[in-house]
């Protein structure tokens, strides 16, 4: 299996545009598999680093800061600080949650443009903007709105028309006005602007490609195509005051585009990360010799498979240093919304404080992992939701949790019961249990989180079917060592059925820990080996049950009042 146990692994999730708060498209397709991912893997004992950040500059930025009335940095503050409380709250175990503002992302995006620039791979063009008059500022394509030249429909942009879906160039649209005053005084202006020569690095990119491997095949092929037919040169500068700035005569009043120093803010992050701590050491994580033994592995979405496979790899490979690029890029389909596509300007969806008010992280967090959308676009429906959510971790999970420790408190004494042999029917069923946990892990290992999922659903049933079997609650009044031992294998069950879990529903997992009285049952719990002793072996009897689970509340679809 490629990288099994990696002694050091660096994760990175697609960092959320600062302005507004994101859906559960956004969560599922690149935040919420990269901290499952994480909290595996800390689990198996491995040296995670797991790193994120707002994306912070670029004009939609600048304008939601101006539509504020405040200024881009107080903005982005506030934004940042808003973004990062909802992903506490949804249990995403970030190393570091940082800021491509940070001066260390700064430094760094200078850098990078100037060891480009070094190496011959960076242009100067001049490049035809729109200007307009009245807004006194250059006008991005899709801030310039007008008729299409082909449908004639009137709310077109100067990058698509939404109505007939063509491409089109500001200079096509028909009566073309600015999307900020409205006004029509606009005019055509050569702009001076840097361009990344990605075409001059074709063949070190494509060698680079073939040498990666265990990437979804849609995303292997998506990141072919664009290395192939869709390779050009890329204007890396902008016409804007809210970036960073470009070191260069000339370019004063310029900063870099935003998709070139968002990535690069996957490294100022470990930086910042580094600076936050003592004894940590960013260069293991991302240079030469130092960080020969990790391995990297990035979570986003499908639209941003070319920056990743082109932008970012180019500007790495570009510079001629030992930088560490990606090793495996874990891309997601989308999630729809109810049959529509989820949107954040028109406010469709689920959005991740409204998911938060209606229900705990943990019932969100194990849905979308068990649908997590890898292999084609998965529709989120609210009634279909509520129905697997309370089968699974009410009727499923939470019903053996409570009556396997309720029957342990009450018959038992709060106690885990001693005596009595485990029989044939516990060896058969730990047999089994030792080939789903590794199973389990194998899923994860290879991020098929799909399947990790629905493998730990099937442990979890087959606790249920043993519980079932032995019924102890029936035998403890004819033979109490017999109910002993069932009750002490079930609460076992209990404990690996959590633990297993623990990944991706952190909170519930901790809550069962607790009412088996297993003793990580706060900070990451390891990943259960010599199950024959636990199970079998009675590795914790006598223990004490402290608390109470507290059971999964059903909830109806009603419950999801969404638009
Ligand atoms: N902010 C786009 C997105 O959220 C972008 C990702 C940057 S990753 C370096 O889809
Ligand atoms: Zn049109």
């Amino acid at each position: 299996m490629p990288f099994s146990n990696p002694r050091r692994i660096l994760i990175t999730s697609a960092l959320p545009y600062v302005n507004g708060i994101k859906h559960l498209g956004n969560l599922v397709g690149s935040l919420l598999p990269a901290d499952v991912h994480a909290r595996f893997h800390r689990q198996i004992g491995s040296e995670v680093l797991f790193v994120c950040a707002t994306d912070e500059h670029g004009t939609p930025t600048e304008i939601a800061a101006a539509q504020a009335g405040l200024d881009p940095q107080a903005f982005c503050d506030a934004q940042h600080a808003r973004q990062a409380d909802i992903y506490r709250r949804f249990g995403l175990s970030f190393d570091h949650f940082g800021r491509s503002s940070s001066p260390a992302n700064h430094a760094l995006t200078q850098h990078f443009y100037r060891r480009l620039d070094a190496a011959g791979l960076i242009d100067e063009r001049l490049v035809p903007q729109v200007w307009s008059l009245t807004d006194g500022r250059y006008l991005p394509d899709r801030y310039v709105l007008g008729t299409c030249p082909h449908c004639g429909d009137g709310g077109a942009r100067g990058d698509q028309c939404d109505a007939c879906g063509n491409l089109l160039d500001p200079v096509d649209l028909i009566a073309p006005r600015s999307a900020l005053s409205g006004e029509t005084r606009l005019e055509v202006r050569e702009s001076r602007h840097l361009f990344l020569r990605q075409a001059a690095l074709r063949d070190r990119l494509s060698d680079w490609l073939d040498a990666r491997s265990g990437w979804p095949p849609f995303v292997a092929s998506l990141a072919r195509s664009w290395l192939t037919a869709d390779l050009k040169d890329r204007c890396i500068t902008r016409d804007l005051a809210w970036g960073v700035p470009v070191p260069r005569p000339g370019f004063e009043g310029k900063v870099f585009y935003v998709w070139f120093d968002a990535p690069i803010a996957y490294i100022g992050t470990t930086q910042d990360w580094a600076a936050a701590g003592p004894g940590r050491d960013w260069r293991a994580w991302w240079w030469g010799e130092a960080a020969r033994e990790t391995t990297y592995v990035q979570f986003l979405g499908k639209d941003n498979v070319p920056f990743h496979t082109v932008g970012f790899p180019a500007t790495l490979i570009g510079s001629g240093e030992p930088w560490r690029t990606v090793d495996v890029i874990k891309g997601f389909h989308w999630l729809t919304h109810e049959g529509g596509k989820f949107s954040t300007s028109r406010g469709r969806g689920v959005f991740l404080d409204a998911a938060l008010d209606a229900l705990p992280a943990d019932l969100w967090r194990w849905w979308l992992i068990a649908n997590a959308p890898e292999r084609a676009d998965v529709d989120f429906q609210a009634a279909r939701f509520a129905a697997e959510v309370n089968k699974d971790l009410a009727d499923v999970f939470g019903n053996l949790v409570q009556r396997v420790t309720r029957f342990a408190r009450t018959a038992f004494d709060g106690r885990v019961p001693e005596g009595g042999e485990p029989g044939e029917a516990a060896r058969v069923l730990t047999a089994e249990v030792k080939d789903r946990v590794a199973a389990i892990r194998a899923h994860h290992e290879a991020r098929e989180f799909r399947r990790a999922a629905a493998e730990t659903r099937g442990l979890w049933a087959r606790a249920n079917a043993y519980v079932q079997e032995t019924a102890p609650w029936s035998s403890v009044r004819v033979d109490r060592a017999r109910a002993a031992s069932a009750t002490r294998v079930a609460l076992a069950l209990v404990e690996v059925g959590a633990t297993v879990a623990w990944s991706i529903v952190p909170d519930l997992a901790a809550n069962v820990l607790r009412a088996t009285g297993a003793p990580a049952s706060s900070g990451t719990p390891a990943w259960p080996h010599d199950l024959e002793g636990l199970i079998l072996g009675g590795r914790r009897s006598g223990s004490q049950l402290s608390h109470a689970f507290e059971p999964v509340t059903k909830f109806g679809a009603a419950h999801l009042d969404f638009a």
